[in-house]
């Protein structure tokens, strides 16, 4: 069985363990500490990050994105369309979601990592600014939940649920449509929801 090194917290993780879960790939899940350098993550990872894959002949798979199109693979197909146009917009939401991820983690490191009298607030506007774009493009038209669930999709529950998790109530805030949104996702996907960034 494919190895995961993850964090509950992870939005990258979180991503990962729904799309296996919605494929129907099982994973020995290693949780995974990144401040610690283990040494099995980063002989898997050099960059030291997670999520990372360990496939059953032992190579590793990193970073995310790779592993949703791993897992497509491996599924034959239950994580992208087909059609090519739709495998696009698919592919973009999910870089759209991650890339809103990674403004929100360095804010969340930004506030963690350095000393107080060091933290940039302006730094930390423009990284929210860019995950408020993101989201008011999402509100002006949200991704269909119709048809089969894409990775994209998933991509973008795990990053509203990551701001669940740190920025509680800030991107909710007129934005209806995105909150409907994911409590349609959460109707239709149940097993999915204990999987959410925690
Ligand atoms: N682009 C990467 C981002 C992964 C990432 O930044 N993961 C965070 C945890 S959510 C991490 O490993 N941080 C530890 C570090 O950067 O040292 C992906 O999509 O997998």
């Amino acid at each position: 069985m494919p190895k995961l090194f993850y964090a509950p917290a992870s939005p990258y993780s979180c991503k990962v363990r729904m799309a296996a879960a919605h494929a129907g790939i099982a994973l020995e899940l290693v949780k995974t500490d990144t401040n610690a350098d283990p040494a099995d993550l980063l002989q898997a990872n050099p960059l030291g990050k997670i999520p990372t894959l360990l496939a059953d002949d032992g190579s590793a798979v990193h970073d995310s994105r790779a592993i949703t199109q791993y897992l497509n693979r491996v599924s034959k197909n239950a994580l992208f369309p087909r059609n090519a146009e739709k495998r696009t917009d698919a592919e973009k939401l999910e870089a759209l979601a991650d890339g809103m991820c990674d403004s929100l983690l360095s804010q969340v490191y930004e506030r963690r990592f350095r000393p107080e009298e060091k933290i940039h607030q302006p730094w930390l506007d423009r990284q929210w600014s860019k995950v408020a774009r993101a989201l008011d493009e999402l509100e002006a038209v949200p991704p269909k939940l119709t048809g089969k669930l894409h990775a994209g999709q998933i991509a973008l529950r795990s990053a509203l649920g990551y701001m669940d998790l740190r920025f509680a109530g800030k991107w909710q805030q007129r934005r209806p449509k995105l909150k409907r949104w994911a409590k349609k996702f959460d109707q239709k996907f149940p097993d999915l929801v204990p999987l959410l960034p925690a």
